[in-house]
């Protein structure tokens, strides 16, 4: 008895879990890896197109933008997002497996020499959330992309509604 009830619960988690991710959409990263990397990589980096999908505060929000290794040679290593808008970001990955979508944390991000890696929905992204309250869709918010050598990078996000799909619609 006690064990059916168990399965009951996981079987709802797994529901929630996926019903959540359903509203990720679908989209293609690039020039990926998620090996973590002992090397610090490059500080030349820039993040452009900053945006998040804003969703109600129980749902977690997601983040998406463009990060591109300026450097010829070396990686860039992304390690993590701070802001002060929400009180838990992690970097996240979703994938698709016997037909059914999941997503994952990824410890790290690397971004290969002189390439361009998009976090955008279905792929790579960051997840967001207890958000401050008052935040609204229209608003900017400031945050700062971590990287393998310690330095941060400062990035201005918009905000955006919840049936946002891309930095420009
Ligand atoms: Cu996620």
């Amino acid at each position: 008895m006690k064990k059916s009830l168990i399965a009951v619960s996981v079987g709802l988690l797994a529901m929630f879990m996926s019903g959540a991710h359903a509203q990720h959409g679908h989209g293609h990263g690039h020039a990926m890896s998620t090996e973590v990397t002992a090397e610090k990589g490059s500080n030349n980096v820039s993040i452009d197109k900053c945006w998040i999908r804003l969703m109600p505060s129980v749902t977690p929000s997601g983040g998406f933008f463009d990060i591109k290794n300026n450097d010829a040679t070396q990686i860039a290593v992304i390690k993590a997002i701070e802001t002060d808008a929400f009180e838990e970001t992690m970097l996240h990955r979703s994938y698709m497996k016997n037909g059914l979508s999941g997503m994952e944390m990824v410890p790290e991000v690397i971004v290969k020499a002189g390439e361009t890696l998009s976090f955008a929905p279905g792929g790579f992204h960051a997840m967001l959330e207890k958000p401050a309250s008052g935040l609204k869709a229209g608003d900017k918010i400031q945050t700062r992309f971590v990287l393998g050598t310690g330095d941060k990078i400062p990035v201005t996000c918009e905000l955006k509604a919840a049936n946002a799909r891309s930095f420009d619609s």
